[in-house]
């Protein structure tokens, strides 16, 4: 397909917020977050103007849940776990310009204003609805407060929202035998009322946007795929408000004992945290050129279990709002939705002890080693996997045994011959123009071109394949210096020597460049051994290619080692580690159209 780039002046990028009701595992790492900061640190080293958002998404019903069961408060457990996450982000090096929680007055102002507007201009439908009200709690018991038999899989353990077992998505009063979380009593059908948004009356409007941002931005197939089926479907009305105690309190006479649905407050997340962004920079209107003109690019990266919210509910609400206002808010340009991320063949289950969170993987491995193999093992298009196996491979044999290896050697070498300098290269010149070093020209092709195939794929969101591109310039390179063989030339060949090192020193600068966005860590490191100002995104993409940057006689640092080798007995004690499982092995399954809550 024909991808007609249009030529945008800024970029916003999102990434779905997380749930400040548990840790964030290796799972959401593959799926949103490694893809976007990838994506943004690549684009801020391509020097365009880039914002990158994210914060905790603080409602919903299994925050309540959790407070309930821990005797606290709802708050206490977001608190808890928004800065925990915060810190695992930060860890893993995580490049948020911000990073914001739904509970702030801001985000609650932003929200309420939606919701009026959309109230306002009689968008929204008030209907009123049978739910199940749990008498002795003396509340409602909307979504995951209700657990029940599926009437399709007979699962006995089935939520209000969702059967985990069969993937269908339920409403609380299709569960069979139904049962509060809160009180363990069986609840009865009580009427109440509630708005609902017309998705159906957007639908057409929604079709044309998805066409239309694909043919300029190449939406990936999973990603229409979802959406193309929602659409044969049909959209129906979706309730916008619950009964609840804990969120977005309803600004309307009458509603007071009611919230904004979890999901209709957060897609707005991304917006008050811009505001907050804005305000923190001192320039509080600052957000409105991220979101109010069209000359702005937005990518909104997600895991595939969100696609309907992103595609479809989010872009619908911005519709409504733009139908009614001078205001224009833009839609996501596109939503690359990665598939899931398994871990040692099964999904990431924290009741079932399944997976491993990011601190604690951080408490023991280097940030860069978890960032190189999830990426290696993105799943792009399909649903992938993480194995302690693999990550012990991709450590030891590929950024230790190539990239560091080369990267070691050189600077050893230059160290042990050259007085820790950059070797001169007399004849440069004549060596490249006239291409006697046949090597020498084959080495600064393949920097060229690397630079040009990994920026290809960056831009069309596929990670994998562009870092596969910058390990292969590091193998290149490996192989460059071994055929050259410097430790004999240094006395048979000065001249070849000093062109070898230089070459290979001048790569060494164009993988930190390349190589910062998977591994900025590494890549700082690699900026300070080689003794240069600023970092590597300062520099800049495009100057990867220039091969003459360091100069000549230029002081070099010590080199230290970059990646340490995983021992097998690390390898086995994780292993050892994991629950015996009985479940079925997961599969490549599409999501259902679940609400969360
Ligand atoms: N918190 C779901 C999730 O973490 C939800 C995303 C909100 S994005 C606005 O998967
Ligand atoms: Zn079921």
């Amino acid at each position: 397909m024909i991808i007609v780039q249009k030529q945008f002046k800024r970029i916003l990028v999102t990434a779905a917020l997380p749930y400040a009701n548990g840790k964030i595992h290796l799972g959401h790492l593959a799926g949103a977050y490694l893809p976007s900061d990838i994506y943004v640190r690549y684009q801020r080293s391509m020097k365009r103007n880039v914002i990158f958002i994210c914060g905790s998404d603080e409602h919903g019903v299994p925050i309540t849940i959790t407070a309930e069961q821990e005797g606290t408060t709802p708050q206490a457990v977001v608190d808890r776990y928004h800065a925990l996450n915060k810190s695992a982000f930060e860890q893993f090096g995580m490049s948020f310009d911000n990073y914001s929680r739904t509970s702030l007055p801001l985000h609650h102002e932003t929200a309420k204003e939606f919701f009026l507007k959309l109230h306002g201009t009689a968008v929204l439908k008030e209907k009123k609805d049978k739910q199940l009200y749990d008498a002795k709690a003396q509340m409602f018991l909307p979504d995951r407060y209700v657990e029940g038999t599926c009437p399709i899989c007979q699962n006995p353990e089935a939520r209000g929202d969702q059967c985990e077992q069969c993937g269908t998505f339920l409403s609380p009063t299709e569960l069979l035998n139904p049962r509060s979380k809160i009180t363990g009593e069986t609840p009865v059908v009580r009427e109440t009322a509630h708005w609902y948004f017309p998705l159906g009356d957007f639908q057409k409007e929604l079709e044309q946007y998805v066409r239309d941002a694909d043919k300029r931005d190449g939406w990936k197939e999973n990603v229409l795929k979802y959406c193309r089926g929602w659409f044969k479907e049909g959209l129906q009305d979706r309730a916008v408000t619950r009964d609840l105690q804990w969120g977005v309190k309803v600004p309307l006479k009458g509603f007071e004992k009611k919230v904004l649905y979890v999901w209709f407050d957060a897609v707005l997340g991304y917006i008050s945290s811009t505001k907050d962004w804005a305000q923190h920079l001192g320039k509080p209107d600052e957000w409105k050129k991220y979101w109010l003109d069209d000359s702005t690019k937005y990518v909104a990266f997600i895991g595939k279990d969100n696609v309907v919210f992103h595609c479809i509910v989010f872009p619908a609400m911005l519709m409504a709002w733009n139908r009614h206002s001078n205001e224009k808010y833009i839609l996501p340009e596109n939503v690359p939705a990665n598939e899931f991320l398994n871990f040692e063949g099964q999904k990431f289950s924290k009741s079932r002890g399944w997976g491993i969170d990011v601190d604690e993987f951080l408490a023991e491995f280097p940030a860069d080693t978890l960032r190189y193999t999830l990426t290696m093992n993105l799943p792009e298009s399909r649903d992938a996997d993480f194995t302690w196996k693999d990550f012990q491979a991709r450590v030891n044999n590929e950024l230790a045994d190539i990239l560091g290896n080369f990267i070691n050697r050189t600077l050893t070498f230059a160290h042990r011959n050259y007085g820790g300098k950059v070797p001169a290269t007399p004849n440069f010149d004549r060596l490249y123009r006239k291409g006697k070093g046949a090597t020498d020209d084959a080495l600064l092709i393949e920097i060229g071109t690397t630079a040009d195939a990994a920026s290809h794929h960056f831009e069309r969101y596929r990670f994998r394949e562009g870092t596969q591109d910058i390990m292969n310039l590091a193998r290149f390179a490996n192989k460059y210096f071994n055929d050259n063989e410097p430790w004999l030339t240094i006395k048979q060949n000065p001249e070849r020597c000093a062109m070898t090192i230089n070459l290979c020193l001048q790569t060494i600068r164009s993988l930190a460049i390349l190589l910062e966005p998977i591994l900025p860590f590494a890549s700082a490191t690699i900026w300070k051994m080689l003794n240069l100002k600023g970092s590597p995104s300062d520099a800049g993409w495009e100057s990867a290619n220039s091969i003459s940057e360091l100069k000549e006689s230029h002081h070099l640092n010590q080199p230290e080692i970059l990646f340490t080798k995983i021992e097998d007995t690390m390898i086995e004690k994780h292993r050892s580690q994991l629950p015996i499982m009985t479940e079925p092995k997961s599969s490549n399954s599409t999501p259902p159209i679940h609400d969360q809550h």
